[in-house]
């Protein structure tokens, strides 16, 4: 193993533990729950260790400081430490140990950078906890206002701003002017390098996509007296919508899943009052996505009217294609000599590319497993990317 994976598998140890389900192997690190918690203020620990201040942007994300924060024309990069459900190890946290490593790199071969590094910690990437990904990014450039954000609750009923320890500052264009750049660096999220010599590409864009609530409504009833003619059954809508879903996202050659589900009243005997289902859809291009979503919803209104339930569709989020600044990533691809593939995920690099030159790195995903205990990236790949991240990180700051 070289060096420099022996030093990615010493620090990568010291946070694997943290929020583990030792059920799952995956990670429950909900933004701003205990595990998360520790994982930031380890963040902070690490940025002390290596003489980095760290400063806090009102809305949960931090940013640890190699050069004068004040200064202006700095460099960002950086991730977020928060999973979805049983996620992976390296969906975020890769990002940010990474970023930490990099500076190392850098230093230990006598780079002074000219502008300001920063290495930024994002809250509630994965909307997991609240429900809109990207929370901390969107907040920060003032895609999402403060005052929808701080309601956001949590399953338990917890605002974002109760979770916060106070109400969020929302945009701060003073403090994103301070960036001239942002370089994401994330494990892959598809096969796409998996089968090919390179253990680092450049990202060109991310699909459009979102999240959509649909609520069906029907009459809660007993399982074993309610002659079969006569229920009004919301299930039944839900689960023909997970159908209509699904086909008409391969028409398409799009994506749809609906991962999550609520019902009530949960019982084995009771026939269902009501049925949520968020749907997560996403496409290449915004017309397919449109289409796709309104095709969906046709089909459950269609099945609706037959079994007698109702269903209203609320759009949760929403994320437009991202294109990435092209001279950039064309530049970081001849730098490091590595393909440049789109992706179907979201990233806070998606968010801030609408206000700044913003690149990302992908680190080969052996099996393309992605938000599963079962994701995974060798120690070997991951020190390319960090050495990879160095030499973008070295060229940009000069
Ligand atoms: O859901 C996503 O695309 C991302 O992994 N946050
Ligand atoms: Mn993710
Ligand atoms: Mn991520």
């Amino acid at each position: 193993m070289s060096d420099l994976a022996a030093r990615f598998r010493k620090l990568w140890d010291e946070i694997a533990p943290i929020g583990r389900d030792a059920g799952s192997g995956g990670y429950l690190r909900y933004s701003l729950t205990e595990p998360e918690l520790r994982l930031r203020d380890w963040f902070r620990d690490q940025a002390e260790q290596r003489g980095m201040p760290v400063t806090e942007d009102g809305n949960g994300n931090l940013f640890a400081w190699w050069g004068d924060p004040e200064a202006g024309d700095a460099v960002l990069t950086g991730s977020h430490f928060d999973s979805v459900p049983h996620g992976g190890a390296y969906d975020g946290p890769l990002g940010v140990v990474s970023a930490l490593l990099a500076v190392d790199e850098l230093r230990d071969a006598g780079v002074t950078p000219v502008r300001p590094l920063a290495v930024g910690a994002f809250v509630e990437e994965e909307g997991a906890r609240f429900g809109v990904p990207c929370l901390g990014s969107r907040l920060l450039t003032g895609a999402l206002p403060a005052e929808r954000a701080a309601v956001l609750r949590d399953a338990d009923g917890v605002s974002f701003a109760e979770a916060l320890g106070g109400a969020p500052a929302g945009a701060r264009p003073e403090l994103l002017g301070r960036f001239r750049s942002f370089v994401e660096l994330h494990v892959e999220q598809g096969r796409a390098l998996a089968d090919t010599p390179d253990a680092v590409a450049v990202a060109s864009a991310i699909w459009p996509h979102g999240r959509w609530r649909f609520d069906f409504a029907g009459e809660g009833n007993h399982a074993g007296t309610t002659r079969m003619a006569d229920r009004r059954d919301p299930m039944l809508t839900y689960a023909f919508t997970v159908l209509a879903a699904n086909k008409e996202a391969r028409l398409r050659g799009a994506h749809a899943t609906v991962g999550r589900v609520s019902v009530e009243p949960n019982a084995t005997n009771a026939i269902p009052s009501r049925v949520t289902g968020w749907l997560d859809a996403r496409a290449a291009e915004p017309d397919t996505l449109t289409g796709l979503v309104e095709a969906v919803h046709d089909k459950a209104i269609e099945r609706a009217r037959r079994d007698g339930t109702g269903v209203t569709l609320t759009e949760e989020s929403a994320t437009p294609l991202v294109a990435f600044d092209g001279g950039l990533a064309d530049r970081l691809a001849a730098l490091l000599d590595a393909p440049v593939l789109p992706t179907g995920a979201g990233h806070d690099a998606g968010v801030l590319a609408g206000h700044l030159p913003t690149a990302m790195l992908f680190v080969r995903n052996p099996t393309g497993v992605s938000h599963s205990p079962a994701e995974s990236a060798t120690d070997v790949d991951c020190a390319a990317g960090v050495a990879a991240l160095a030499r973008v990180l070295g060229e940009l700051t000069c």
